[in-house]
């Protein structure tokens, strides 16, 4: 049996934020330690974002990550939160949408998709997000919605201006 047919290989694409605490290092260290275990990962530029769904909290800042994983999307998850909860995040201590040292977010699989209580590839709400979309779609532009078929760009161009600015690593 080859290698492969023990370890498929996904190109994931994950979304990182933050908006407490040294937020430019939180999310650099964050991409090194996703290096670790993504392969032939690359990095988007660094945004500045206006805060969606609750409003009355810091700017994010947000980036992506695409690459590929080798391992099941569980596993993708759980490694995810091994690296939120590094970098200091207290799960109970946020409250939904509100402010945190870090975000990861499975935003999208190429050609897969996956509903679940816990787990739902693409992300349930990547395609009304700009801070989400924008960042995923300068290093995979011709990502496509494994449900619809579609491109994500076209997603990306219904969206209304939601003060995305692309600032300095
Ligand atoms: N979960 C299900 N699907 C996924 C997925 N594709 N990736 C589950 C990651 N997790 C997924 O997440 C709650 C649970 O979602 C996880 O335990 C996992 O089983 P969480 O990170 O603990 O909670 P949360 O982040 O508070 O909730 P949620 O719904 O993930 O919030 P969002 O949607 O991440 O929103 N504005 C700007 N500008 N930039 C931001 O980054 N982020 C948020 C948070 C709000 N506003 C923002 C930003
Ligand atoms: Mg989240």
């Amino acid at each position: 049996m080859s290698d492969f047919e023990v370890h498929p290989l996904f190109k994931v694409g994950i979304g990182l934020g933050s908006n407490l605490g040294e937020s430019k290092d939180i999310l650099r260290r964050a991409t090194q330690e996703l290096r670790s275990s993504i392969r032939e990962m690359t990095v988007s530029s660094l945004y500045e974002t206006d805060p969606r769904e609750y409003r009355e909290q810091p700017n994010y800042f947000n980036c992506a990550v695409v690459g590929y994983w080798s391992g099941s999307f569980f596993q993708l998850l759980d490694f995810c939160q091994t690296i939120e909860n590094r970098e200091g995040r207290i799960r109970k201590k946020d409250f939904r949408y509100g402010p945190r040292t870090l975000d990861l977010d499975i935003l999208w699989a190429d050609y897969f998709s996956l509903k679940g209580p816990n787990l739902t590839v693409p992300h349930p709400r990547l395609l009304e997000r700009a801070f989400a979309l924008i960042p995923l779609l300068e290093l995979e532009p011709d990502a496509i919605e494994p449900q619809t078929q579609r491109f994500l760009s076209e997603y990306r161009q219904t969206l209304e201006n939601q003060g995305v600015y692309q600032v300095e690593w």
